[in-house]
């Protein structure tokens, strides 16, 4: 059987993480994908890698380029193609050039991969993995954003410093968009099994709550001069995997609510089974009035949002 293929379409600061991730873990070859002026960049990204995988032995065919045609067959297609925040902006500021942007690649994607499963990273996310769906015309299995793994993982993160204990053992969820509106659930969240509301009092658990939210603006006023890489570039590979290799695992993804959460027509974070089938299932949880409220004041925000995609 002939390997898998993953075109990164964006080749930047977590384009070329995400290339090193997939060859690394050899979930198949790579085609790593940008615009015509960083080709050669990109050439010599595949081509640093290619030689990491002689050291490090692990297989994989990495290639750089700027034509479309090269993703052709790809299995599947990660999209971070878009400009990245800078210090004071907000996600949504990067609204107007990135839906360009996407709109572009979703008609590539759509005449070169046309059977890819799609996983859009370019903020702001809810309201482009919106665009890239109804650009490609793509099914709404076909297609979803990675924002919940990365808000799910921070939210971990934050818990497994304040506890000392080990991220393994920490299990949760974040709903809602990706942005100060996100829904971490500390009612579902356990440690080992001990519900995180039995260990942490509410005020650290708020404040953990409050980081989580805040960590992506965080790390750009840490940076300075872009945003987080590693991260988004980790959360991302753990859904093309479980794609790859039908792990079926309920990963937090910007899926398409038609009903679900009663909502209908928005990309939103929500629990998904990913596996061969892509987006295979949503998990709907009987939520409280208070988590209610704070999903439905998220939805607004990713409503307000998605609405300004003119397309
Ligand atoms: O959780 C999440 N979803 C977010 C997403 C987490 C962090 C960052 N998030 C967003 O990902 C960020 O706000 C940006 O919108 C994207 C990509 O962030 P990155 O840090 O990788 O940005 P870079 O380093 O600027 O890389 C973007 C690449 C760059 O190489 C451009 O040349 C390329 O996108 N680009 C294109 N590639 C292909 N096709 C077109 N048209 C194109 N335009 C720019």
């Amino acid at each position: 059987m002939a390997r898998n293929k993953l075109a990164m379409i964006g080749g930047g600061q977590i384009g070329q993480i995400l290339a090193l991730q997939a060859a690394q873990k050899e979930l198949g070859d790579v085609v790593i994908y940008d615009i015509p002026q960083v080709e050669g960049p990109m050439k010599g990204k595949a081509l640093d890698i290619t030689q990491m995988a002689a050291a490090e032995e692990f297989d994989s065919r990495l290639s750089g380029t700027s034509s479309f045609e090269d993703i052709a067959g790809s299995d599947v297609v990660i999209v971070t193609a878009g400009l990245p925040r800078k210090p004071g902006m907000s996600r949504d500021d990067l609204l107007k050039t990135n839906v360009d942007i996407i709109s572009k690649v979703a008609n590539g994607v759509k005449q070169h991969a046309p059977n890819a499963f799609c996983i859009i990273i370019t903020n702001p996310l809810d309201a482009m993995v919106y665009a890239f769906h109804k650009v490609s015309g793509f099914p709404k299995t076909q297609v979803c954003g990675m924002a919940g793994v990365l808000d799910t993982a921070r939210w971990r993160a934050f818990i497994g410093m304040e506890l000392d204990v080990s991220v393994e053992d920490i299990a949760g969820t974040v709903l809602g968009g990706h942005g100060p509106t996100m829904v971490p659930l500390p009612r579902l969240t356990t440690v080992g099994g001990v519900p995180l509301t039995e260990i942490l009092s509410a005020d650290r658990i708020e404040a953990i709550a409050k980081r989580t939210r805040e960590a992506g603006t965080e790390l750009v006023n840490l940076y300075g001069n872009g945003s987080a890489f590693f991260s988004p570039a980790g959360s991302a590979i753990q859904m093309a995997e479980s794609y790859l290799k039908d792990k079926k695992r309920v990963l937090p993804c910007a899926a398409l609510c038609e009903g679900e959460y009663g909502i209908d027509g928005l990309f939103i974070g929500v629990p998904c089974r990913i596996g061969a089938g892509g987006v295979e299932k949503i998990y709907e949880i009987a939520l409280t009035d208070d988590e209610k409220a704070l999903l439905s004041a998220t939805v607004e925000a990713v409503k307000k949002t998605t609405s300004e995609v003119k397309l």
